[in-house]
């Protein structure tokens, strides 16, 4: 007897035996769930999934119910970046679908495993285009933003249809999968025994990709050979949990390493090899680049250009995905394989005496590095009143220091360049932020799942413009109890505060309400609120909330002329060749 079969209404023992042996649509995707370990949803209810959240809930699955789609969807991508399972996200047909699309559509970009749900109207009705209840025509438009797309008709097929949208979502380059649920499949009664059967347990959804020898060969010649080595490790290399021997692969070459944002902490900011303060020198002089799991793209800018210097430069690169190679510059020796085995094979093919890089050019990275931080230290000291950046943020870097378990979420412009630079993260997997699209809007999503996913407590650092995209969802953290602590750089707008309209009354696009409390939303659903306007009112509440593990948001008062236009991108903004005359 199926676990979720329907229980019996009827009157007659022969009746009731006959339903008792009955299950359903919602039943039975509950149930491929389960059997998959996907046993947590983030979503919001409405037609045709209320009842689909209930029952999942009532089965021991965690049903986390948001706001807005969109952070639910964010929530789940980066569930899927925690765990290597798919992060699934629960959505209503046509508007919450589309609320729910961009985090699918991040996730692809970003390469994290996730499962859109979305119910979705009669087919019938919808393909005659006959005006439904929030009719769409999901899967076309799901399609070509995302890895892959599924839509289930029949009962029977639930199984198949949660197996291919796991394996589609988490083997080779993971990515994001819509799966489509009409209506009417929820309803839909089929034998309970035949049900059962047809559910999929799916073995080995990432199967293991064996780099070839010879390109592992090819590649550690290359490395061989260089004078000026590199290593950048991606958000690739966070995701493989391969974190023991990306350690031993780096700290048996000797060769300085450059984490990318989401890969800080894999080898803590504070070892030796790490080049992170050097970046700038390292990028521009190196002469071999070993890329694991990152891609060159705007983040590195293409791996060309001024950026990189003028000096002829070999690339080596480590990428589950073969199109990824030659994508922006030749690659001289692609390693096509998932990073775990590469990495492995890598180090196998080191065994005895690697030769350490040229001591001339660790040297000098060291002391470029040294250089750097020792510049940056009185800054990040500062007790200001209004407070800067660099005072706030380094109460907030001695905090982590002193709390590396806790996740680190981070968005914003000057809020998310200044922290990734200044806050130096110690484990893997601690800091999650905007990723490839530098997105505004994954604060509160993110947050609540690394609090769900990794049970630790997580500080969310936020611009008082990147919080609003997300912000409502302070209640989600409140009625959860999630041991979140949001600080909001409050600056008063995008960039600055200080912007002003001289044409009219209307206030400049970029600014905000001046001396705006953004701690009084988390007071309106009874969590703790702080207004703190100086470092030390900054530590001792982060430390408070931390301690307590309570919901707690502290409005941190920032000078609003200190921010840079875009961070420290603002390269990026197009300029008319007409206004610089
Ligand atoms: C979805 C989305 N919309 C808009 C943007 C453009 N954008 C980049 S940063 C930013 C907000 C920056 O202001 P804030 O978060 O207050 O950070 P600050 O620089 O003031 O510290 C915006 C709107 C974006 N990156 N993503
Ligand atoms: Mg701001």
């Amino acid at each position: 007897m199926a676990e979720a079969a329907v229980k019996a209404k009827a009157e007659t023992p022969a009746a009731v035996e006959a339903e008792r042996e009955l299950t359903d649509g919602f039943h039975l995707i509950i149930d491929a769930l389960k059997l998959n370990g996907l046993n947590t949803i983030y979503g919001v209810p409405g037609i045709p999934i209320t009842d689909f959240g209930r029952m999942a809930q009532s089965e021991g699955i965690r049903v986390l119910s948001f706001r807005h789609e969109q952070n639910a969807g964010y929530a789940a991508s980066i569930a899927g970046f925690l765990t290597k399972k798919p992060g699934v996200c629960l959505t209503v047909s046509a508007p919450g679908f589309l609320n729910g699309l961009t985090a699918l559509a991040h996730a692809t970009t970003n390469c994290f495993p996730m499962i859109l749900i979305s119910g979705s109207s009669e087919r019938e009705i919808v393909d005659l285009q006959q005006g439904d209840y929030e009719e769409m025509d999901q899967l076309a438009i799901a399609k070509p933003l995302c890895k892959a797309a599924f839509r289930v008709l029949h009962a029977a097929d639930i199984g198949t249809g949660v197996a291919r949208a796991i394996r589609a979502a988490v083997s080779g380059r993971p990515g994001g999968v819509y799966l489509d649920l009409p209506a009417k499949l929820f309803g839909q009664v089929m034998d309970a025994e035949a049900g059962k059967k047809s559910l999929v347990k799916v073995i080995d959804p990432a199967p293991a990709q064996i780099p070839a020898a010879h390109a592992v060969k090819r590649a550690l010649d290359v490395l061989k050979s260089a004078k000026k080595p590199l290593i950048i490790l991606g958000k690739g290399a966070a995701y493989a949990q391969a974190d023991d021997a990306i350690r031993d692969l780096v700290e048996k070459s000797g060769v300085p390493f450059l984490p990318m944002s989401m890969a800080k902490g894999l080898l803590p900011d504070t070892h030796p090899q790490c080049a992170g303060a050097a970046r700038s020198t390292v990028l521009k002089d190196s002469d071999v680049v070993m890329l694991i799991g990152a891609r060159l793209n705007w983040l590195l800018s293409h791996g060309k250009g001024k950026n990189w210097g003028e000096a002829p430069k070999k690339f080596i690169q480590i990428d589950i995905e073969p199109k990824e190679m030659d994508s922006n510059v030749e690659i001289a020796a692609p390693v096509v394989g998932d990073i775990g085995s590469c990495v492995a094979a890598l180090l196998a093919g080191m065994a005895g005496n690697w030769p350490a890089p040229p001591a001339d050019w660790t040297g000098a990275v060291g002391k470029k590095r040294e250089e750097n931080v020792a510049k940056m230290a009185p800054r990040l000291m500062n007790n200001n009143v209004p407070m800067d950046y660099h005072g706030a943020l380094g109460v907030l870097r001695t905090i982590v220091m002193e709390r590396p378990d806790a996740v680190l979420v981070n968005e914003g412009a000057n809020t998310l360049d200044l922290a990734r630079g200044i806050i130096d993260m110690y484990r893997p997997r601690k800091r999650l932020d905007v990723g490839t699209w530098g997105i505004m809007g994954i604060g509160m999503g993110y947050a609540i799942a690394a609090a769900v996913e990794t049970g630790k407590p997580v500080l969310a650092v936020e611009g008082d413009s990147a919080f609003g995209f997300s912000g409502m969802e302070v209640e989600t953290i409140c009625r959860y109890k999630l041991p979140v602590c949001i600080v909001i750089f409050n600056n008063d707008g995008i960039y600055r505060g200080t912007d002003t309209n001289a044409v009219s009354s209307d206030p400049a696009p970029t600014v905000f309400v001046k001396g705006a409390r953004y701690d009084k939303i988390m007071e309106a659903f009874g969590g703790v609120g702080v207004n703190a306007t100086s470092p030390d009112e900054l530590k001792r509440a982060v430390n408070e909330a931390l301690n307590s593990g309570k919901p707690t948001l502290i409005n941190a008062v920032i000078d609003p002329a200190a921010g840079s236009e875009s961070g420290r991108i603002g390269n990026l903004n197009p300029q008319s060749k007409l206004r610089k005359k």
